[in-house]
């Protein structure tokens, strides 16, 4: 008898571990936010910060936009080397490039086998060059991804509005796709349409922007080619345009929007470039600005190159702003990029560097208004993004604050939503205490991948940052407090 109970009080017990570890179980399953960013999204989101070369035939006819019939003689760099182009960028502590590999004139950098008005007719590397090779082999070498646009508008190609083009265009975006290695984006250009060449017809040809490229299954090609790639485009399917080409995303910025009403080249396109705080799919920004006046080289701006406090003013107005900052760098006529970018690209990264090697609160005594079991506070400051502190369901106000035990002084906040589980911030505040007294420094709205809030030096006694409107229990994985040198 005594055996039958000892084997009942066993029996029991077990029960009631298992409810109970049931219970902390569903306690850590967070719920997701939808939209959510996919695995390629979420990688992309990581490179934040890389370049893009517009190097092509404009480069020597000294125009923006080539009207297509320029002859391939006309492209021959005298030193091109995508070494140094690789070099520079990686310095730079960029993290990959997109090149245009075609752009609205027609020319190609590759020597396609569908067109004459390519390389293959240029007198570089006598007629045998290849730069998207070249390119892809020095990417290699120096860690960096490599992208590709390709203008879907070609003022040379006599079919240009008819629909052979656009089988022309899906045979060359075949060819970039397939003999280059892994490319990490496909950026199209919303700009089409217009008077141009066209293999000498010299007219104005109009395309419906909506149906005339059958954007369905020109994705599916790079999905099929390229399974890792992001495509970018006015509206996506997977990154989207900031709205302007200043460098500058918006205070607002969700990463979500009702994709399926949005499409390249509409004319109301920077109504949404806030983003939909309840869009239903993720595509979020991205920021593309040339670091002088044009996105091609031209001799007469080689004094104008963007200084340092502007580069800097762009890099916390997009990488700050859930966006990520697509640079462009226009490569001379030698073939090089200019000394004059690389002068104010070093000092971008060198003032980066001196920025954000040295977090002041890691590893700091913190406060949290709640948490959930298993998502600390200190997941906050351990140094890693797949770590993150969630507030409980309860907690109508969640909300940190760091205490110094020493007054510190530093100019630059940081924090991070983990976007993996969506975008929840809709208004946060941000304090510091500064001899002994509370000052609100920043009132701001959406989060997202990343936040950096600039704000006059200070002797900080402590902080406290506090959500005020999200849409499920606040997640976030990372913060930062930083001290930013002066830029005289
Ligand atoms: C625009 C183009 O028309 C410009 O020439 C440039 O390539 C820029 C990045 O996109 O739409």
């Amino acid at each position: 008898m005594s055996k039958l109970y000892s084997i009942l009080k066993f029996l029991i017990l077990i029960f009631f571990i298992e409810i109970f570890s049931k219970c902390e179980k569903k306690e850590n399953i967070i719920s997701p936010v939808h939209p959510l960013p996919n695995s390629n999204q979420v990688a992309w989101q990581k490179m934040e910060y890389y370049a893009f070369i517009h190097f092509n035939m404009n480069t020597f006819t000294n125009k923006e936009w080539g009207y297509g019939d320029e002859k391939p003689i006309q492209f021959n760099p005298s030193q091109l080397d995508t070494g140094q182009w690789a070099k520079v960028i990686k310095q730079a502590g960029m993290k990959g490039i997109i090149i245009t590999a075609k752009h609205h004139d027609g020319f190609a950098l590759w020597p396609s086998k569908y067109t004459d008005h390519s390389v293959k007719n240029s007198l570089w590397r006598d007629g045998k060059g290849d730069l998207i090779d070249e390119l892809s082999k020095s990417c290699k070498d120096y860690g960096l991804k490599l992208g590709i646009y390709i203008s879907p508008w070609d003022r040379n190609h006599p079919d240009y509005g008819k629909p052979e083009y656009v089988t022309y265009f899906r045979n060359q975006l075949r060819e970039l796709l397939t003999q280059y290695g892994d490319i990490f984006e496909v950026w199209f250009d919303g700009a089409n349409g217009g008077d141009g060449y066209y293999g000498g017809a010299n007219e104005i040809r109009k395309v419906d922007k909506k149906t005339y490229y059958d954007w369905p299954k020109t994705i599916q090609i790079v999905r099929d080619l390229q399974p890792k790639a992001v495509i970018f485009s006015d509206a996506g399917p997977d990154i989207r345009w900031v709205g302007n080409e200043k460098g500058y995303a918006n205070e607002t910025t969700w990463s979500p929007i009702y994709r399926d009403s949005l499409y390249p080249g509409m004319p109301n396109f920077n109504d949404f470039s806030s983003g939909q705080e309840n869009g239903t799919h993720w595509v979020p920004t991205e920021t593309d600005v040339s670091i002088r006046p044009g996105w091609y080289y031209h001799p007469e701006e080689d004094s104008k190159v963007k200084s340092l406090s502007k580069l800097v003013d762009i890099y916390y107005n997009s990488v700050g702003l859930n966006s990520s900052l697509l640079l462009n760098l226009p490569v001379d006529k030698r073939g090089l990029i200019h000394e004059n970018e690389i002068e104010n690209l070093n000092q971008l990264s060198d003032y980066l560097d001196q920025t954000f090697s040295k977090n002041y609160i890691y590893k700091q005594n913190i406060e949290a208004s709640s948490s959930v079991k298993g998502f600390e506070k200190m997941n906050l400051i351990d140094g890693n993004l797949e770590t993150y502190w969630v507030s409980r369901p309860d907690d109508l106000k969640p909300n940190f604050t760091l205490n110094f035990e020493t007054p510190l002084e530093a100019n630059t906040f940081l924090v991070q939503e983990y976007i993996q589980l969506g975008q929840r911030i809709q208004a946060f505040t941000f304090e510091i205490m500064s001899n002994g007294k509370w000052e609100k420094v920043y009132e701001g709205t959406t989060i997202g991948n990343k936040r950096l809030i600039r704000f006059k030096s200070k002797r900080i006694d402590a902080i406290k940052f506090s959500v005020s409107k999200f849409k499920k229990q606040v997640v976030l994985n990372n913060i930062g407090l930083y001290r930013a040198p002066l830029i005289n």
